[in-house]
């Protein structure tokens, strides 16, 4: 903890020095790997072949700036075929989530990493720690002119365990300073972990952080903490309260299933603080909710707030009011005429972050679902693609409500392990009511990120069935792409039956033509599109004029690497009559998070391409349907690296 006091030389502070041209690039392109199993690289490039023939390069590319690739000096320093037991669980003994991503994590690395691969995945513009693991955001909030992020942190190693709370302000969620830890483990009530939590400002300006711990006995308790110091406005110190824990699992809640409490919201008459904890009852998620007058003395309220059978235990609940009508966000303790409630959790059982939009009722303190059918666990997800333990908070600054959420590696723990870091947090997202379908909210990422914009392009183009036109960006890493389609309506009207059964997790992605689709934008390419990732629609026609259009992302040839998670993303998405199709998609580095339709569906991905990498890592527009066309128009932006780094403490 630093020992600095107030008042600070903010303004010094803010003076960052000039953004580099990009600290996670390397100077020169990745050398394209040379692959050590050949047979499996010419079959691999034969099934490529096959399901690319008819995308020809037919069009002229919107602007030639022909990037010369530099062969990289780098030698292959992570040799293949490193013995490799199977990584313990880290999470689920202590009582947490398991935290190893075991679809490619055990065994044997496979592929012959290079470090130029391996740094290059490391972002430029998102949030991360310096070094080793972070997982869940905790308690952000906005106080005396800084945006203050905490995040679950190992200080040891790039694997979850020893969990400390990371600390880090900035004035514009997109530049960060690190700070000194928040709260480290040291007392009997968290000596296993000072796990997720949340802030709660009062009227009086007062921060109340509660946050769960795990005891030296391996039990879930909440705990409290607040600043030594609000007119800090780093809050660097914090205590934690002489009484801690405040709250203990109650009779009939297991030890291990009590935790994550959300930001306090105020009862009906104003004069007490409810807050809600998951748990469940054998696989019946449910959430508690307590009553405080003070932060100090809690009481269990009768029932639950709401339970949904079969999805197990919830973590990281997130409640909060939505405003019908207006497109400013609202305090936690808003209800009333206009507003709904959004009541979020993420499913311990599958790893995603599930939300639904609903009534509360202060009076019989119960939340109802609007669509019993899309309840919470069952419904939509914030995130079709690896998003999870997300919070939101009241940006009172900007009037918003503001969405935070951890993305979890997708690579094979013992990368992570070479790399020395694990895990992203997501670009900050606005979230508001979709006032249009009125059944679902738009996420958008939040405006400051735009700062990061450079050099621009733009391109229209008709997309002839069965095309892939290059794009010529001199940095297909850092990337801020907006693009939209129009489906040729001539076709669309005549086509009468087209794929009504389509479902993009299990449709074979973007090789897999239909009539109408898919047709999207392809990122992290190489020149040959040996690596590449699609981000798409696919539109699916009944017989009785049904149309659903579908947004995927596909993985599936995204690496050539066996080491790393391959899988296509995606749902329905809503389209309104007479919408065009639009994606925005924020590429950095080994991160892409894409919205469709404005924010109504939206899919992060994970991508650890070994050739698409540094200046050969290139954008592409596709449209690999079968009959359509497509209208096609984009806007690319290069974008800049966030300045992230230390807090000069030293210069206070
Ligand atoms: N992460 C924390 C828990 C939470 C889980 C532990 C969700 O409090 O339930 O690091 O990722």
């Amino acid at each position: 903890m630093a020992t600095h006091s107030p008042p600070y030389d903010l303004e010094g502070a803010m003076s960052y020095s000039p953004i580099p041209a990009g600290p996670h690039r390397t100077s020169s392109a990745a050398e394209p790997h040379r692959p050590k199993k050949l047979l499996a690289r010419i079959l691999f490039s034969s099934f490529l072949l096959l399901s690319l023939v008819l995308l020809v390069v037919n069009q002229r590319p919107a602007k030639l700036d022909i990037v010369e690739t530099t062969p990289s000096t780098s030698v292959n320093d992570f040799s293949p075929a490193r013995p490799l037991t199977e990584p313990p669980s880290r999470g689920v003994s202590m009582g947490a989530s398991e935290k190893v991503f075991r679809r490619v994590s055990g065994g044997e690395l496979t592929f012959s990493w290079s470090n130029v691969m391996l740094s290059w995945q490391r972002t430029a513009y998102h949030f991360q720690p310096e070094k080793n693991w972070m997982n869940d955001p905790n308690g952000p909030l906005f106080h005396k002119g800084w945006y203050h992020l905490f995040y679950q942190y190992n200080q040891e190693s790039a694997v979850w365990g020893n969990i400390t709370w990371g600390h880090a302000v900035s004035r514009d969620l997109i530049h960060w300073l690190h700070l000194p830890y928040a709260m480290v483990p040291d007392q009997w009530y968290d000596v296993n972990g000072v796990w997720t939590g949340s802030a709660t400002i009062l009227p009086d300006g007062r921060i109340m952080m509660l946050y769960t711990g795990d005891t030296h006995d391996v039990v879930q308790v909440q705990c409290l903490a607040y600043p030594a110091d609000l007119s800090d406005p780093l809050l660097l110190k914090w205590v934690k309260y002489q009484n801690n824990p405040v709250m203990v699992p109650p009779p009939g809640i297991g030890h291990k299933d009590f935790r994550d409490p959300t930001t306090a919201w105020l009862s009906p008459d104003g004069d007490k603080w409810r807050i809600t904890i998951g748990s469940k009852i054998n696989t019946t998620g449910i959430s508690l909710v307590y009553e405080t007058a003070d932060f100090f003395k809690y009481e269990l309220l009768d029932g639950y707030l709401h339970e949904v059978p079969g999805t197990g235990m919830w973590e990281c609940i997130d409640f909060y009011p939505i405003s019908l009508t207006e497109s400013n966000g609202l305090d936690t303790s808003a209800n009333g005429q206009g507003i709904k409630h959004v009541m979020k959790v993420s499913l311990d059982d599958d790893k995603n972050d599930y939300y639904a939009l609903g009534t509360y009722d202060p009076v019989k303190n119960k939340w109802t679902p609007d669509d019993p059918e899309l309840d919470v666990g069952i419904g939509l997800r914030y995130d079709y693609g690896k998003y999870y333990a997300s919070k939101t908070f009241y940006d009172q600054n900007k009037k918003r409500r503001i969405l935070w959420g951890w993305i979890r590696e997708t690579d094979a723990e013992a990368l992570d392990i070479l790399k020395g870091w694990a895990s992203v947090q997501s670009i900050p997202r606005t979230v508001v009511f979709d006032q249009k379908t009125g059944s679902n909210i738009l996420q958008w990422p939040v405006e400051e990120v735009e700062s990061l914009r450079s050099d621009s392009l733009e391109f229209n183009a008709k997309l002839e069935p069965g095309s892939v036109v290059p794009i010529e960006v001199d940095s297909g890493s850092q990337l801020d792409i907006v693009a939209s389609f129009e489906l040729d309506k001539e076709t669309f009207e005549v086509t009468t039956e087209a794929d009504i059964g389509y479902d993009c997790p299990t449709s074979g992605g973007a090789v897999n033509r239909g009539m109408l689709g898919p047709f999207g934008i392809v990122v992290l390419a190489d020149e040959n599109l040996l690596e590449l990732t699609p981000i798409y629609f696919y539109i699916a026609k009944g017989p009785h004029g049904k149309v659903e259009t579908h947004f995927c992302a596909d993985e599936l040839r995204s690496s050539v690497a066996p080491d790393v998670d391959k899988i296509v993303y995606g749902s329905k998405v809503p389209v309104l009559d007479g919408e065009n199709l639009t994606i925005r998609s924020l590429v950095d580095h080994s991160i892409v998070e894409s919205f469709a339709q404005g924010g109504r569906r939206v899919i992060t991905s994970r991508i650890y391409p070994t050739t698409a990498i540094g200046g050969a890592a290139r954008v592409f527009l596709f449209n690999n349907a079968t009959r359509a066309s497509v209208n096609a128009s984009i806007k690319i932006w290069k974008m800049s690296s966030a300045n992230i780094r230390p807090f000069p403490l030293d210069q206070l």
